[in-house]
């Protein structure tokens, strides 16, 4: 236990305010380019995409961003009162799961594509906190397309993390991330091009 007379200054306002890191992975380069080009081309194509609906302030409006929910038969999905069925895996995310796993050792039952059209289509602060997710749980996220900025909120603290995530990249959330953070995809006014974010998770099939 160190003395606290001998603290410099610096040393006491990190005391005070400490630097507080979100538990995530960022890797840059997962997928090669012609990969990442190739799997884009794919889900922007053959995707059944839909626009869900959000409950705020009481009214149902429509989600700024179109979804897709697949993964194994047991896999639902409950989200705003509904409880999506999954679509039956295809060859591509077949192969963008077995490749996650090979990486992270890993083993996902279900993905949510979502497409942002453009700059204009967002997602709100939130934590991926349902209970069928679990207490701690890992989500993998695969970017594809126009890169955007992606906040990260402490919830107590109100302090910031952003990172750019990128075509072909993978963020990891695990750990405490769902508790003690919000994140989301703020719109971009330069971005004139769509983004699919892929993001795999483990459901229980209760
Ligand atoms: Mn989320």
């Amino acid at each position: 236990m160190p003395d606290s007379g001998t603290h410099s200054e610096a040393d006491l306002k990190s005391e005070l305010k400490p630097e507080l890191k979100p538990d995530i992975q960022y890797l840059p380069d997962f997928l090669a380019l012609a990969e990442a080009d190739l799997a884009f081309r794919q889900l922007l194509a053959e995707t059944p995409w839909q626009q869900g609906e959000i409950k705020l302030f009481g009214r149902l409006i429509a989600e700024p961003r179109l979804s897709a929910w697949y993964g194994d038969p047991d896999a639902h999905y409950r989200y705003s009162g509904q409880s999506l069925s999954p679509i039956p895996w295809t060859p591509v995310l077949i192969q963008l799961k077995a490749y996650l796993k090979s990486v992270t050792q890993a083993e996902f039952n279900s993905v949510l594509l979502n497409l942002y059209r453009d700059g204009q289509d967002s997602m709100g602060l939130h934590s991926d906190d349902e209970p069928e997710l679990g207490p701690e749980p890992l989500i993998a996220s695969i970017s594809l397309g126009a890169s955007r900025r992606f906040v990260l909120r402490h919830k107590q603290s109100g302090q910031r993390h952003e990172l750019n995530l990128a075509h072909g990249s993978l963020l990891l959330m695990s750990g405490r991330c769902q508790h003690d953070w919000k994140h989301g995809l703020p719109k971009d006014k330069r971005c004139t091009e769509p983004r699919i974010n892929l993001t795999f998770r483990r459901v229980s099939s209760a």
